[in-house]
């Protein structure tokens, strides 16, 4: 396709071009103000062939060296690689993930008889339930404070660990988080509760029943697993055409899964397994079988299983179940499909005309116009600047967000991503999923350039620790790049001029494939100071076995023995504005609608018009906060303290977004105190260092008695001018339909949210911009201005006639 284009003459502004786009009795004469780069641009040529890379092989480009000259760039025919630009955070980035040392050292010191924790090691070839071991050892969040003072001022943040043991060997057996620091280890080490950041009714500490599945947990569940199904894999075979003798078994045809949340309060632990064929994406090969199984406390002999559902029919036991198909009393229901090809992504059909081309892309032909200091994890941007942290639990987060050098955020951090699913089963009407639990930034994966990204991007390593004690780097987990927002930010066309200014923004992306599900995530910083959070998903639907009887009540049949699942998705972040400091207030302005009269309409008598009704959101206990029908509210943070020229409080809005869906159930069993945080679209409460999530990782499995129960945050206190944190919800109701297969599309799939500045400036806030053209008639003859204040399209980029500026605007003569 990159054929040259040198024989379509298409300069931008070469006076051939002028001449062959001057209307011969035009009235006006034309002159440009950006004479140099038109002399360059005469002078070089501007028609080049568009060759980005010299190689050739499809798996493998090579591109080409990186310019070292921005000058270089005119007396090239080829636009080069843009290079990275350093750049060097003002403060060393105060979240850093643990290193491989720290972590050791973390446990070598949880481990000695000193600490009394009676730890058993991991790597014991005999661990079992009723030991004491680590699952986790993560970095603590700092405290805000701490942050604050270090960034604004000097001195350093103090460094903690976040432990999360497994003390099966407790009398009353527990999962508990601990903090443990200062770090590094030292005689003043001290390992103490977390308490005060978890304000459920075990504060950081749930019953261990309710706890991770660990490796070794997970051993005995497939044991179980085993003990339960390779007795009746004769019937198995029969019903299902397909048998289980454990994970590790080359038997075994078929698998398991466990319902979450698997308990309510940790007391007891109960789920429901699905069995699905062993393919590949076992998600859409479910079968018609579901079993309930209890693996209450940590003696693994007295685990059982307990009911069991097929094709409708409950069984109060498995062996029941077994006898009535041993008697002939079972009616068969299909077994899943074993043709799978319809999961498969491979290209088929024929190919769309003009599509076997190469698709148009994001390219910075120019150089990068950001920064970044990858050692820090800073990024500079067109006046934004902002440092990042990433963790296992949700991966990218966000700190120190300033555009033009004032703090908009102190954090915008996801905190969760949950699923409440419906059906006529047991195992999706059970199914509510806090993907926090399974490790949101663990599920990072290694973009695919050129397809996850843009060409070119800046990719950035994300690093975390494992639940196996390792100090963890995913490469490439966030890509940075900038891009075009797709129309031009302001435009205007008036009889005395036509201008224009481009739209573009910075974005970070992150993408984390979560079991079935691949989770997209862009934070996008525009050059009007807005910021957005956008998510979108696609991977593979939690499909639902097709039944006929359904009719479609929990959605439509999506393959052969496969039908839809009616799903919600709901993720939440953290929206902690300080505009210029922390005191804020958040502001809902209403329109109202009323009858009124006024004294020049007395025609009229009373009529109806709008007008604002502005309110403070004065305490907390107004602090949940519904979107009102027809969009009839303005949501805004602002400082009523920090005042624009015209004398309004300076503020950022809050605009919500496509999608913004809450919990459709609210009292479902499967999500009660541990996702309130999802059942209002915005929340504002007082910062608090104990209330740093709305959530805790290991929230998923105690609905009843969560580590975090976010309404405790609404305690009354005074919102006007303080330090609030917003938290808004993204997410979509996920109405599965027949292009859900093989993979959801993320066009559908799609939810944002906007912060846009509101009375920020004194005016909007890109007049600073170059990469805007300005047209205008000056002097008695109406010569023609185009001003590009010198930014041009360079040299290596073809255009076409229709490409230029030349005869865009005129005045009547
Ligand atoms: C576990 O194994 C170690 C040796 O690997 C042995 O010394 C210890 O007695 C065993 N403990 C139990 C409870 O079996
Ligand atoms: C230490 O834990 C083991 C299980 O790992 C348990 O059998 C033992 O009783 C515990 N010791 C004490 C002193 O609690
Ligand atoms: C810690 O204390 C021990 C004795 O209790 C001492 O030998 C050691 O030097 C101390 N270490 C540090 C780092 O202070
Ligand atoms: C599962 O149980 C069967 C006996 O029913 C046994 O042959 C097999 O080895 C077990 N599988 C595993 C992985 O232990
Ligand atoms: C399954 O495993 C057994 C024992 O490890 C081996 O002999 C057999 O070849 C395997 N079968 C298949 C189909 O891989
Ligand atoms: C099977 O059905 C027959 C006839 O209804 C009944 O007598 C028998 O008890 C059933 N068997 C089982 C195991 O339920
Ligand atoms: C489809 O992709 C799979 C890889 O997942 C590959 O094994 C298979 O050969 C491909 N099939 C076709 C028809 O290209
Ligand atoms: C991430 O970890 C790698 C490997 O330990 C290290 O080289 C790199 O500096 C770390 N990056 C950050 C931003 O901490
Ligand atoms: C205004 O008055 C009209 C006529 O009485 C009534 O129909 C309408 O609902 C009123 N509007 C409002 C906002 O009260
Ligand atoms: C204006 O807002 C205040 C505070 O929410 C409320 O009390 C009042 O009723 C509203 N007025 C109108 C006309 O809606
Ligand atoms: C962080 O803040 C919490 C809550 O105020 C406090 O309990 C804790 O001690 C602080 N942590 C540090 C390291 O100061
Ligand atoms: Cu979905």
């Amino acid at each position: 396709m990159c054929t040259s284009a040198a024989e379509a003459v298409s300069p931008y502004f070469s006076g051939e071009r002028y001449e062959l786009g001057r209307p011969e009795s035009a009235p006006t004469t034309m002159w440009f103000k950006s004479i140099l780069l038109l002399l360059a641009a005469a002078s070089l040529g501007l028609s080049a062939p568009n060759a980005r890379y010299s190689s050739t092989t499809r798996a493998g480009w090579q591109p080409t060296s990186p310019r070292t000259d921005r000058r270089s760039l005119l007396s090239r025919d080829t636009c080069t690689l843009p290079e990275e630009i350093p750049t060097a955070a003002p403060k060393a980035n105060p979240f850093v993930a643990l290193s491989q040392q720290e972590i050791d050292d973390l446990a070598n010191w949880l481990l000695a008889p000193a600490q009394g924790l009676n730890l058993t090691s991991t790597s014991s070839p005999n661990i079992s339930l009723s030991d004491n071991y680590i699952w986790h050892i993560d970095v603590l969040k700092p405290n805000k404070s701490d942050v604050l003072s270090y960034l604004d001022g000097s001195g350093a943040v103090p460094r903690y660990a976040r432990v999360t043991l497994i003390q099966g060997g407790l009398r009353v057996p527990i999962v508990a988080e601990y903090s443990v620091g200062p770090l590094p280890i030292s005689n003043s080490t001290q390992i103490g509760s977390l308490d005060n950041i978890y304000n459920g009714p075990n504060g950081a500490r749930l019953l261990w029943s309710a706890g991770p599945v660990d490796p070794v947990r997970s051993a005995a569940i497939d044991n179980l697993m085993n003990m339960t199904l390779s007795p009746i894999a004769d019937m198995t075979n029969d019903l299902l055409d397909m048998a289980f003798y454990g994970s590790s078994d080359n038997r075994s045809t078929m698998t398991y899964f466990m319902q979450s949340p698997a308990s309510t309060d940790g007391e007891r632990t109960l789920f429901w397994s699905p069995f699905r064929r062993n393919v590949m994406e076992p998600w859409d090969s479910p079968s018609d079988l579901y079993i309930q199984f209890d693996i209450t406390g940590t003696d693994a002999s007295l685990w059982t299983s307990l009911k069991a559902v097929y094709n409708l029919q409950v069984y109060d036991s498995v062996q029941d179940f077994y006898n009535a198909w041993k008697d002939g009393n079972v009616t068969k229901s299909p077994p899943p499909a074993t043709d799978i090809s319809f999961l498969y992504k491979n290209q088929t059909g024929p190919v769309r005309d003009l599509e076997d081309r190469f698709a148009p892309t994001i390219l910075a032909l120019d150089g990068n116009r950001f920064k970044v200091d990858r050692q820090e994890q800073y990024v500079e941007y067109l006046g934004w600047t902002f440092y990042m942290r990433f963790d296992y639990d949700v991966g990218v987060q966000f700190y120190d967000i300033k555009f033009k050098g004032e703090r908009v955020l102190y954090e915008l951090s996801l905190q969760d991503a949950i699923a409440q699913y419906a059906g006529n089963n047991p195992f999706q009407a059970g199914t509510g999923y806090m993907d926090r639990f399974y490790g949101i930034g663990a599920s990072s994966i290694k973009m695919i350039p050129g397809y996850d990204c843009p060409y070119h991007s800046v990719y950035l390593d994300g690093n975390y620790s494992t639940t196996t004690q390792q100090a963890y780097t995913q490469d490439s987990a966030i890509c940075i790049f900038e891009t075009d927002i797709g129309t031009p930010i302001t435009r205007h066309n008036n009889p005395v001029w036509a201008q224009a200014t481009k739209g573009s923004q910075l974005v970070v992306r992150m993408v984390a494939t979560v079991g079935n599900y691949d989770y997209l995530w862009d934070y996008g910083f525009f050059v009007d100071g807005t910021i957005t959070v956008d998510a979108h998903a696609s991977g593979y639907i939690q499909g639902n076995y097709f039944r006929p009887d359904d009719e479609g009540q929990w959605g439509p049949r999506v393959a052969e023995t496969l039908a839809g699942t009616l799903h919600t998705h709901v993720m939440n972040f953290k929206a902690d504005f300080d505009l210029i400091d922390e005191k804020n207030t958040f502001v809902k302005t209403d329109i109202v609608v009323e009858n009124i009269t006024q004294p020049w309409f007395t025609e009229l008598g009373a009529f109806e018009m709008m007008r604002y009704n502005i309110s403070d959101v004065e305490t907390e206990d107004d602090g949940l906060i519904n979107l009102p029908p027809n969009g009839q509210t303005m949501f805004t943070v602002v400082n009523k303290d920090q005042l624009n020229e015209w004398g309004v409080p300076r503020g950022y809005r809050v605009l919500p977004g496509l999608s913004n869906v809450i919990l459709a159930s609210q009292n479902s069993p499967f999500f009660l105190k541990n996702a309130q945080f999802a059942k209002q679209p915005i929340a504002v409460s007082r910062q608090h260092d104990n209330e740093p999530s709305s959530t805790a990782t290991l929230n998923q499995n105690v609905p009843q008695a969560p580590l975090t129960e976010f309404y405790k945050f609404f305690d009354g206190e005074s919102l006007v001018q303080q330090d609030l944190v917003t938290w808004v919800n993204l997410g979509m109701h996920h109405y599965t339909r027949a292009e859900d297969i093989p993979n959801t599309l993320m066009s559908e799939a799609h939810s944002s949210i906007m912060f846009a500045p509101q009375n920020w400036g004194n005016t909007e806030l890109t007049k600073d911009l170059s990469n805007a053209v300005m047209m205008y008639a000056e002097g008695p003859e109406n010569q023609i201005v185009i001003d590009t204040n010198g930014v041009e399209p360079p040299a290596c980029l073809p255009l076409g006639p229709e490409d230029s500026l030349v005869g865009v605007f005129s005045v009547e003569g």
